[in-house]
């Protein structure tokens, strides 16, 4: 059996948060607008065999209320994808990662995460962006995060 590290992600639904980058490589703002959006972003994991629709699972972000649900997409079994905080179009990389991209036009992801455990809960599909924990499926918790630096859940 492989070591499994002492924090290791966990779930109790079909989807898990696995990693996280909290601080986008670089300054986050230039002249005054929010830059590099999505080098910030979380990465989600199937655990099921079957490929799971991931519209309207809610990433709630336990520092604010920006939250909105996850767009349609469907994650094969198995599949990992990186939940981008900016715009683009959902894909699958040439590497097999899927990239899903929430839309904003500013980061929501806290820098400083020491003021709250957990920092992100993964929600079921008519959950609140609340800060609380009903609906919460998975989670994730870091401190203060490094510029570009992506961190295990
Ligand atoms: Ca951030
Ligand atoms: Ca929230």
């Amino acid at each position: 059996m492989p070591a499994v590290p002492a924090h290791a992600a966990k779930t109790t639904g079909d989807l898990m948060v696995t990693h996280v980058r909290p601080n986008a490589a670089g300054a986050d703002v230039k002249n005054g607008k929010q830059i590099n959006l999505n080098d910030e972003f979380f990465v989600i994991k199937n655990v099921t065999k079957k490929t799971v629709n991931v519209g309207g699972y809610v990433p709630d972000i336990t520092t604010n209320t920006y939250g909105r649900a996850l767009p349609a997409y469907k994650l094969p079994a198995g599949a990992t994808a990186r939940v981008h905080t900016g715009t683009g179009k959902n894909h699958k990389d040439s590497k097999g990662v899927h990239h899903i991209y929430r839309g904003y036009a500013r980061h929501v992801l806290p820098n400083d995460g020491r003021s709250k455990t957990p920092n992100l809960r993964l929600k079921k599909p008519g959950s609140k962006d609340n800060n609380a924990a009903a609906g919460t499926i998975s989670s994730c918790s870091w401190n203060v995060a490094a510029n570009g630096k992506t961190y295990t859940c």
